[in-house]
């Protein structure tokens, strides 16, 4: 099977016209659609099973049940963790951060340790730790994304330098929302593991595009979301190593979560309950697993080759405009299936607009990157983000699309 065309079947979302033109869906990296394998799950479950899960005792109550854990275990089993109970459900990578961060960071913190980041992490793995450390009086570091607009990897000559024995925990992305750079997230986790910190890796990009073993990384946490994977909005997950899940203090109190409860205080059940205060979302982690189902069906290794063949034919066609600054790694060094641009004198909001009124869809904007769009002297970017659905004739609408951009403005 070749992806692209022959799986858009699977999406109806993409089969529609917007502004009188075929729908060119390039914003996978801000939420992924849904094939239907997706949304029939959902739709099962809501029409035969709907219940809560380990409250009742009834056959719905049972069956709801049994569909929640047995989609915990398959999520394990998309990341290769040894324990579905290493798995923690959660509203996606911004929930499954702060609850790294809200319990083991808090609980392990001292005033002075150091929490080590990257110039390259998105808000929801920049602010969670600034919030902590100005609580624990921790101090956060941020590893450089070497300066040259062909290069955008992080400076790994300097890791050692940063990477001291102060440093508590490393947090960092797998992928990068704006420029597309792919991390060595195992290498990371090495060098953290022999100064003795903890790694939380962010792999919002990576999840549903790159094969990933969180036990061949060597990772402590990982954290993703199911809507940027074909999954349904509103869950997520936190993959952390059991020993230390069990070892953090609870992040939210509730029903679901406790062993024993008296007026004078509580005792909390183990990982990854402890975590899961009040109803989850049933329906959610099911959708969840039948998006795991189906980009195993396909193969991650097919999803990233085809994604990255789209990616470097979209780089090669922008490289071509005038007035055009490409970010993201030169070819050759790991880069995802993203390009982010900036034209000179025209405003991405202008880009993605006239993009639009062509039916095909971009983000533009800081991509929740603020720092970093400072460092690279750029107000915002347009993105263009390829999926498994997504073809090479997408790519050619988006060339047009952004030539009718340049003689507009230009
Ligand atoms: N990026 C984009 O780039 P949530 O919202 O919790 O599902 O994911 C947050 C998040 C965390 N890390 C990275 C690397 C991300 O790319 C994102 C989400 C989107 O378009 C929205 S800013």
């Amino acid at each position: 099977m070749r992806l692209g065309l022959d799986i858009r079947s699977d999406f109806p979302v993409l089969a529609q016209q917007v502004n009188g033109k075929p729908l060119v869906y390039l914003d996978s990296g801000a939420t992924a659609q849904k094939p239907r394998q997706v949304l029939e799950a959902l739709d099962a479950y809501y029409r035969h099973d709907n219940a809560n899960v380990h409250r009742g005792l009834h056959a719905l109550s049972m069956r709801a049940t049994d569909a929640y854990e047995k989609a915990r275990a398959r999520v394990a089993r998309f990341i290769n963790a040894a324990d579905p109970a290493e798995i923690v459900f959660t509203r996606g990578t911004t929930e499954s951060i702060n609850l790294v961060a809200q319990t083991w960071a808090a609980a392990n913190l001292a005033p002075g340790d150091e929490i080590l980041l990257t110039e390259m992490e998105h808000h929801s793995n920049l602010v969670p730790w600034q919030l902590v450390a100005a609580r624990a009086r921790a101090v956060v570091r941020y590893l450089p994304v070497a300066g040259a607009d062909a290069e955008h990897g992080l400076d790994l000559d300097r890791l050692d330098e940063f990477l001291t024995p102060k440093i508590k925990l490393f947090a960092f992305t797998h992928i990068s929302n704006t420029l597309g750079t792919v991390n060595p997230v195992a290498e990371l986790c090495r060098r953290a593991r022999a100064v003795g910190a903890i790694t939380v890796i962010d792999a919002a990009q990576s999840a549903g595009h790159e094969p990933l073993d969180v036990q061949a990384i060597g990772c402590d946490f990982l954290a993703f979301s199911g809507h940027k994977m074909c999954g349904p909005t509103g869950i997520g997950a936190l993959y952390g190593r059991k020993a230390l899940l069990d070892a953090m203090p609870p992040y939210q109190g509730g029903g679901g979560m406790i062993e024993n409860v008296e007026f004078s205080g509580s005792t909390f059940k183990p990982a990854p309950e402890r975590f899961e205060a009040g109803t989850p979302d049933i329906a959610g982690a099911i959708g969840l697993a039948a998006a795991c189902d189906y980009l195993d069906g396909i193969g991650r290794a097919a999803i990233s080759a085809h994604d990255h063949h789209l990616g470097e034919l979209a780089r090669a066609a922008l490289d071509e405009l005038p007035g055009i600054r490409v970010l993201g790694p030169r070819a050759g060094s790991p880069r995802a299936g993203m390009v982010s641009f900036a034209f000179n004198n025209i405003h991405a909001h202008d880009v993605i607009t006239v993009a639009d009124q062509q039916g095909v869809a971009l983000r533009g904007g800081h991509h929740c990157n603020m720092p970093l769009m400072k460092k690279l002297g750029l107000p915002s970017t347009a993105r263009a983000s390829f999926y498994l659905y997504n073809t090479e004739e997408e790519v050619a609408a988006l060339a047009a699309a952004l030539r009718k951009v340049v003689k507009f403005f230009g």
